[in-house]
């Protein structure tokens, strides 16, 4: 991983990549989205969770303005389906990814993180759509995927009248599945990420990719889908061995604490 702006690490079998251009509050650059788009398609061998985080006080803020300037229409299409190219590769990509919020997670920046797996916010956060009032309109996935977490009804208020989403109100709205102390993302991040590193790698696959694709289809295809899913996750000998555990004591109960 090569860019200046965009830090690569490794902790064991999970990587932390970071977005490391604080002092313009991570904001996404062209340059900074194909190194993002490079690095979720050549993960090294052995990653199984990635951990998506921002540098300084803010997660980031969303599309580099500057570079907006004099683009025409075409270039702005094909601008858009850059970005989805790289934020598809975060969602659809190998292994599950965790996003550590806090600060500013707006405009582009809340695009990326509705394509990680999982959103982890510190009680800083504050989301917004702020193209609304920009003019302009969300460009990197954010009317596919910002609605299937907080719905239609309120990604067009906070594009239609500006409205900002404290920490709280974000998680119960749906943002953001978990909510801690100020600074501590990162750290439940990697946490969560370390937890789904130990699942067997096929159920985290279907849960990437088969999940949302069932959801989206009519109940009859989906329960299809789903039966195909199950049958050849269960086939898979990490499923075999996990469940002999179980049965035989060796593995943990389900438990509440
Ligand atoms: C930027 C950007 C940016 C900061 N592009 N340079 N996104 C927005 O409309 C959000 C714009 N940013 C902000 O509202 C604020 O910067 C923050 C709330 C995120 C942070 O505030 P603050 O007071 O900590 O920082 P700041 O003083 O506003 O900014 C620090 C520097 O970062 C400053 O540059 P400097 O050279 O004067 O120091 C800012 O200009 C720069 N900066 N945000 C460029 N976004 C695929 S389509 C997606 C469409 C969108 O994402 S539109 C939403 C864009």
């Amino acid at each position: 991983m090569t860019h200046p702006d965009l830090s690569f690490e490794r902790q064991d079998d999970i990587a932390i990549v970071r977005l490391n251009r604080a002092a313009k509050r991570n904001a996404l650059n062209d340059g900074l989205i194909l190194a993002l788009r490079d690095c979720f398609q050549n993960l090294p061998e052995g990653v199984r969770a990635v951990v998506v985080d921002g540098a300084g006080e803010h997660f980031c803020a969303g599309l580099d303005l500057s570079e907006l300037k004099e683009r025409d229409a075409g270039q702005g299409v094909l601008h858009s389906r850059m970005w989805h190219q790289a934020l598809d590769g975060v969602q659809f990509g190998t292994v599950p990814v965790v996003a550590a919020l806090h600060g500013a997670v707006v405009g582009g920046g809340l695009e990326l993180a509705s394509a990680c797996h999982i959103r982890v916010a510190d009680e800083t956060t504050f989301y917004a759509l702020p193209e609304g009032t920009r003019g302009i309109f969300v460009g990197g996935g954010g009317s596919v995927r910002i609605p299937k977490l907080i719905g239609v009804a309120r990604m067009t208020d906070m594009m239609m009248t500006g409205r900002v989403y404290k920490a709280a109100e974000g998680e119960r709205a749906g943002f953001a599945q978990y909510l801690v102390p100020p600074g501590q993302a990162l750290a439940k991040a990697i946490e969560l990420a370390q937890r789904i590193a130990t699942n067997a790698p096929l159920t985290n696959y279907a849960l990437m990719h088969a999940l949302p694709r069932i959801a989206e289809q009519p109940a009859d295809h989906g329960l299809f889908t789903e039966a195909l899913m199950a049958g050849i996750a269960q086939d898979a000998p990490a499923a075999k061995e996990r469940v002999r555990a179980f049965l035989e004591g060796r593995a943990a109960k389900v438990s509440k604490d």
